[in-house]
């Protein structure tokens, strides 16, 4: 374990200040999971319509699931592999993706987070014949996409979606920032996919952008990814950033692209199964529904774009990623997302300038880390939980959709839920200290409100947990451990017959 942290701390000029994390692709990166146990290889036959999800939804209820590799598909003969849960409920294999060490602390590795988060390294060009995506390379009409493995996961599903554990490649006419974002993707027939980019996200507007110009939009669709660039299509960074530095940054090497075929955008190289296409005004057809991370289906069928496909690259037997959306901790969007959306939350408030901010934690049961957020803090003066609440609320990285924000002290730990739970039940008044937001951003898949339409507009309630600021010198002690005591008893752990070690304590009584 101390490999990787040592790893992270070394330097190299080419990786923007960090040491490489030990794989370069997908595939890699499998190896290296299954070394520590993390990967489970189903290889009896299991069908995609229904079956792999259900055997994936089973196996994921618990929240140290490994990741699963379908080998053997039924009915099909590309040779295709499936991979669910790549990511999921395990903080472990989040931290072998970007080289951080797995028995961290979730604290610990949410303030790593928030360093390599910070770092950006540009990608990097490979000739198009050393690119391991192109083993295989298809165009136009040799191309036929109902031949692979495309799952349907949910009874109620409106199709096959062959995007979920996708990333697409779109870019800015005027800046040419390439966007990377992940947008769900109904297969539609051999060469046309449906596109879903919710109002808003970047992908939608760089396609509106280039439609504005009377052009089509092109994109790049990525269907067997490593894990990082997963990761990273789900996060909001500026509109100008392009998510390709930032994965270039966490992982300490450039991003490898090379040429595609049809389209101007580059195709990631070491990608499994890439497609290009392009995206013209008017061409839609009907979309969902899609069992959705809030474990209920989202939006109603409705007409949505469309990618005709020009070409498609990839390499001999594809590992093709796939995101089961379901309630945690069967979501895919699960411990990464808590850790990243956490980090930039904290990163958020440091900017805006609030003293005394310690922790935050945005825990992925949820809503995949979507609908609460609990923030720590060292209360210096009055009125300063209910700042740090309002900024939490509202600051770019916690906005959309959270319901839930809780404000507790410094001595209360966000990622420990039982710490919360003491908290809100002894130092909260619900008459005193709960505020309410509304008319504030959330997202048509909470499905909390009736009628749909109302859903776009959410609310928010502010939940005061720290000690009551007026009457914080009145507040009684709560029951702390004597130092030298616990120190004592620490030191005779294992002579008193434990064999764990004994429990972390960082707050001591005060005479
Ligand atoms: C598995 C998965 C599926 C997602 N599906 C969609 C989707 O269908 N449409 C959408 O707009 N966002 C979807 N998202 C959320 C976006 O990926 C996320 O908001 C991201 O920030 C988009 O990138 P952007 O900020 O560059 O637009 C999904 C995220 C994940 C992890
Ligand atoms: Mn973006």
């Amino acid at each position: 374990m101390e490999e990787h942290v040592a790893q992270r701390n070394g330097s190299t000029p080419a990786s923007g200040g960090a040491v490489p994390v030990p794989w370069r692709d997908l595939r890699d990166w499998l190896a290296l999971i299954d070394r520590k146990g993390l990967l489970k290889r189903i290889d009896k036959p299991v069908d995609p319509d229904e079956e792999l999800a259900a055997i994936a939804f089973m196996a994921t209820r618990r929240e140290d699931a490994p990741a699963l590799l379908f080998d053997t598909l039924a009915g099909d003969r590309s040779g295709s592999k499936v991979l669910v849960n790549m990511l999921g409920s395990s903080k472990e294999r989040y931290a072998l993706a970007v080289g951080l060490d797995p028995g961290l602390s979730l604290a610990e590795m949410i303030a790593a987070t928030r360093t390599i988060m910070l770092r950006r390294v540009k990608p990097a060009h490979v000739p198009k014949a050393q690119a391991r995506v192109n083993e295989v390379v298809l165009r136009d009409n040799e191309i036929d996409l109902t031949l692979f493995p495309t799952p349907k996961f949910w009874p109620g599903d409106g199709g096959r979606y062959i995007g979920t554990g996708n990333i697409t490649l779109t870019s800015d006419p005027d800046t040419g920032r390439i966007n990377v974002g992940c947008y769900r993707q109904m297969l539609h027939g051999p060469r046309r996919v449906g596109l879903y980019c919710s109002p808003g996200k970047h992908g939608g507007l760089d396609r509106d952008a280039w439609w504005a110009r009377g052009k089509p939009c092109e994109v790049v669709a990525a269907y067997g990814i490593d894990p990082v660039l997963f990761m990273l299509g789900a996060q909001v960074f500026g509109i100008r950033e392009s998510e390709l530095d930032v994965a270039g940054g966490m992982t300490g090497r450039p991003v490898e692209l090379t040429e595609a075929e049809h389209v101007s955008l580059p195709i990631p190289a070491n990608a499994e199964f890439v497609i290009e296409g392009v995206v013209r005004p008017g061409e839609v057809e009907e979309e969902g529904p899609l069992g959705e991370f809030t474990g209920y289906y989202g939006r109603e069928r409705a007409p949505q774009p469309v990618i005709e496909v020009k070409a498609l690259h990839h390499r001999r037997s594809p590992i093709l990623t796939a995101a089961l959306m379901a309630k945690y901790p069967s979501c895919e969007i699960g411990a990464y997302y808590a850790i990243m959306r956490s980090a930039r939350i904290l990163e958020d408030l440091d900017r805006i300038g609030v003293p005394g901010v310690v922790g935050a934690y945005a825990h992925p049961a949820a809503a995949s880390g979507w609908g609460m957020v609990i923030v720590s803090l060292k209360q210096q003066y009055a009125g300063h939980a209910a700042q740090v609440l309002a900024l939490t609320a509202q600051c770019p990285a916690a906005a959309y959709y959270t319901k839930w924000i809780i404000a507790v002290d410094e001595d209360v730990d966000p990622t420990d839920f039982n710490e919360v739970m003491w908290a809100l039940s002894t130092r909260c008044n619900p008459a005193d200290d709960l505020d309410v937001l509304r008319n504030t951003w959330s997202t048509g898949l909470d499905p909390s409100q009736y009628p749909p339409e109302a859903r776009p507009y959410g609310s928010k309630v502010l939940i005061n947990a720290c000690k009551p600021h007026k009457n914080i010198k009145h507040f009684p002690p709560a029951t702390l451990l004597r130092r030298q005591v616990y120190e004592r008893a620490a030191a005779r752990w294992t002579e008193l017959g434990f064999a764990d070690s004994p429990p972390k304590l960082t707050t001591f009584h005060e005479d």
